[in-house]
C-alpha cells in the first residue's frame, strides 16, 4: 500500500494510504487508545472533503488495541457552553464529510468502540467488527451528552429505545451482540477486519459511481421522507441512473453474456 501525498495534510494522530482507488484512513494514537481531539477531528474532516482524484471507496479503522475511546476527555474541561456547541458543530461537520462525502466508507472496527469512536463508525456507510469489538455510550457516566451525531445516526441503526439505554446504564453490546442489533454488517476474526473491510471497499468500488451517489445521499433521505415525496425522488433517481451511458453499457453487457450472473454463498 502506498502512502499518497495526494491526501489532505493530516495530523499525526492520523495515517492514510493509497490501494488501488481505495483510501485507508488509520486512526494512529494508540497511545491514547485513539481518543479523539479536535486536531484530529479536523484531520478528518480535512481528509474526506478532500480526498484525491479516482477514489471510489474508503475504509477508516483504527491501529492498536481499540478502534477509538471516542472525545479526547483531556481537551474537554476548559470549554464554556458556546464553546461546547460549536465543538459539537464541529464534529457534526467533520462526520457529515463522512457521510454525505464524495465516496462510501467502510469503517472496520476493534476493542473499544466508545463514545465519539462509536459516532463515528455509524457515520461510515458499512461496518465491519471484529470479535474483539465493544460498544459503549459512557456520556451519561461522565456528566455530558453525545455531540458527535449519535443521536442522530444511532436510532436509525438500533433504535432509540437501545441508546437510551445504552446512555441511561452505562449498557454495552458485544460484538455479536452488536451484529444481531444492528450495529455492525460484518463480522470477522480478530486481525481480519482490515482485509474485510478493503475487500468491501474494492467491491463497492467497481459499482457505477452515480449508484453510488444515489445509495449514498438519496436512499437515505427518501427513507427519512414523506412517501409520496419518496417514491417521487426516487423515480427522478431511477431515470438519472438509467439514462447514464455507464448503466446502459452494463446492462449491454449483461443482455450479451458478459456481465457477473447474481450468485450466493
Ligand atoms: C484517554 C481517553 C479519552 C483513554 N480521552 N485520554 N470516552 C470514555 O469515557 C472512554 C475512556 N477510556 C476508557 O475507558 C479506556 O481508556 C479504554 C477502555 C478505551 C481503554 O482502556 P486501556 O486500559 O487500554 O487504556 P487506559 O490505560 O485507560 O488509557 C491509556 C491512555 O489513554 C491513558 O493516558 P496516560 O497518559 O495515562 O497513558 C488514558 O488517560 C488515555 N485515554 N481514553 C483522553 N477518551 C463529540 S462528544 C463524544 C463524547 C464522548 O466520546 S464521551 C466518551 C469518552
Amino acid at each position: 500500500m502506498a502512502a499518497s501525498s495526494n491526501f489532505a495534510k493530516l495530523p499525526p494522530s492520523l495515517h492514510a494510504e493509497r490501494k488501488g482507488d481505495i483510501a485507508i484512513l488509520r486512526l494512529s494514537r494508540p497511545e491514547k487508545r485513539n481518543a479523539l481531539d479536535d486536531e484530529t477531528i479536523l484531520g478528518i474532516e480535512a481528509f474526506f472533503a478532500r480526498l484525491p482524484d479516482g477514489i471510489k471507496a474508503a475504509v477508516v479503522h483504527g491501529a492498536g488495541e481499540h478502534f477509538s475511546a471516542g472525545l479526547d476527555l483531556g481537551e474537554l474541561s476548559e470549554r464554556d457552553t458556546a464553546e461546547g456547541m460549536h465543538h459539537s458543530r464541529m464534529w457534526h461537520r467533520a462526520f457529515q464529510h463522512i457521510e454525505f462525502g464524495k465516496v462510501p466508507v467502510v469503517a472496520v472496527v476493534h476493542g473499544a468502540v466508545v463514545g465519539g469512536g462509536l459516532e463515528l463508525a455509524a457515520a461510515a456507510h458499512i461496518r465491519v467488527a471484529e470479535r474483539s469489538a465493544y460498544y459503549a455510550l459512557p456520556e451519561g457516566s461522565r456528566g455530558i451528552y453525545v455531540g458527535g451525531g449519535a443521536s442522530v445516526r444511532l436510532p436509525r441503526l438500533i433504535g432509540t429505545a437501545r441508546v437510551m439505554d445504552m446512555m441511561l446504564t452505562g449498557r454495552t453490546y458485544g460484538a455479536d451482540e452488536g451484529q444481531t442489533i444492528g450495529l455492525s454488517h460484518y463480522l470477522t476474526d480478530n486481525g481480519a477486519g482490515l482485509a474485510k473491510g478493503i475487500e468491501l471497499a474494492e467491491k463497492i468500488a467497481t459499482n457505477a459511481p452515480l449508484t453510488n451517489f444515489a445509495i449514498m445521499h438519496v436512499l437515505p433521505r427518501i427513507a427519512e421522507s414523506d412517501p409520496a415525496g419518496g417514491y417521487l425522488a426516487e423515480a427522478l433517481m431511477a431515470a438519472i441512473a438509467q439514462g447514464s451511458d455507464e448503466a446502459k453499457a452494463r446492462l449491454k453487457d449483461f443482455l450479451e453474456k458478459r456481465g457477473g450472473k447474481v450468485t450466493h454463498g
